[in-house]
């Protein structure tokens, strides 16, 4: 079961996808909402949901073909770093100018109890499908990050799992890791959505295919594919670092590090088409674009 957002003439209405396929329409405004209404009777979300669904008469479209928005609106988006091998040896490479096996503060961080948590995006910086995401105008290489996302609760419960892209410059981090913020956060440097898979319809989200796909002019740049299983830690793990000493927000969206790296000689060009899949969740597509030719009247691909 799906949770989706989507725009129409009266503005933004919240969704549902079942299994089969069907999309329903929901009253409430909101996934905040919704997750708040299912507490309030005792029952879970899927389960309050399934009551809805079988009330209602189905869309007259399927999901994807509707006119689909940011799924929540995340007040804040943290990430996980360093937490699959993949990102340990990207990491390396960029720090130590290419020589593999040097013991750096990335192979330290893969180890340590103390997972690599930072704040990646704020409700204004974050975009959802169709979007575009940007390009720094100082970075000469940047890459998208495919990551699984969890969607939480002020208490750090998951409501749900979505796809993001933690966008991301490799030469700025890898000139100083002090440079990590302004090599993350950026004027639209975080996508999320389209949809939200809810948390208790997922029995094993460790065994997630994660794909990251980037077209240019039509063609095929980049296509390769991980699965959470290779995740280094455990999502509670990485919840209870996020919670501790620490204020969270309904909506807040994790996200999980990336199991996916593009070849080195490989950067982003402004008109890359960007799709990120994980496995049942949704493919969220963006496309990329220098800062100064965002379109802002634009929201669809
Ligand atoms: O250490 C820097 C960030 C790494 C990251 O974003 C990732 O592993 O996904
Ligand atoms: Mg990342």
């Amino acid at each position: 079961m799906r949770i989706f957002r989507y725009r129409d003439s009266g503005g933004l209405i919240l969704g549902v996808m079942a299994d089969d396929g069907s999309a329903f329409k929901l009253d409430e405004p909101d996934l905040i909402t919704l997750w708040k209404a299912a507490r309030a009777q005792g029952v879970m979300l899927s389960e309050f949901v399934a009551e809805r669904i079988a009330e209602s008469v189905p869309l007259s479209r399927q999901a994807e073909s509707l006119d689909l928005a940011m799924p929540v609106d995340a007040p804040e988006v943290w990430a996980a770093g360093v937490t699959y091998e993949r990102s340990r040896q990207a990491r390396n490479y960029e720090a130590t100018s290419g020589r593999l096996n040097a013991d750096t503060f990335y192979d330290k961080v893969y180890e340590a109890e103390r997972p690599e948590l930072f704040l990646k995006s704020t409700a204004a910086r974050t975009v959802g499908p169709g979007e575009q995401v940007c390009l720094r105008s100082d970075s000469a290489w940047q890459v998208p990050e495919a990551e699984l996302g969890l969607v939480l609760d002020r208490d750090g419960t998951i409501i749900g799992y979505t796809a993001g892209n933690d966008m991301s410059c490799r030469d700025i981090e890898g000139e100083n890791p002090l440079y990590l913020p302004q090599a993350k956060i950026w004027k639209r440097s975080c996508a999320i959505g389209p949809f939200i898979r809810l948390a208790d319809t997922v029995a094993d989200p460790y065994a997630l295919a994660v794909s990251c796909r980037i077209y240019r002019g039509g063609v095929k740049m980049f296509d390769e594919t991980a699965n959470t299983g290779m995740l280094k830690r455990k999502l509670d793990e990485l919840i209870v670092f996020l919670k501790r000493d620490n204020e969270l927000f309904d909506g807040t969206v994790l996200l999980t590090g990336t199991c996916l790296v593009p070849p080195n000689q490989f950067t982003l060009k402004s008109g890359d088409r960007i799709e990120i899949e994980v496995e049942t969740i949704g493919t969220l597509v963006n496309t990329a674009v220098n800062v100064h030719e965002l379109d802002t009247a634009s929201v669809a691909l």
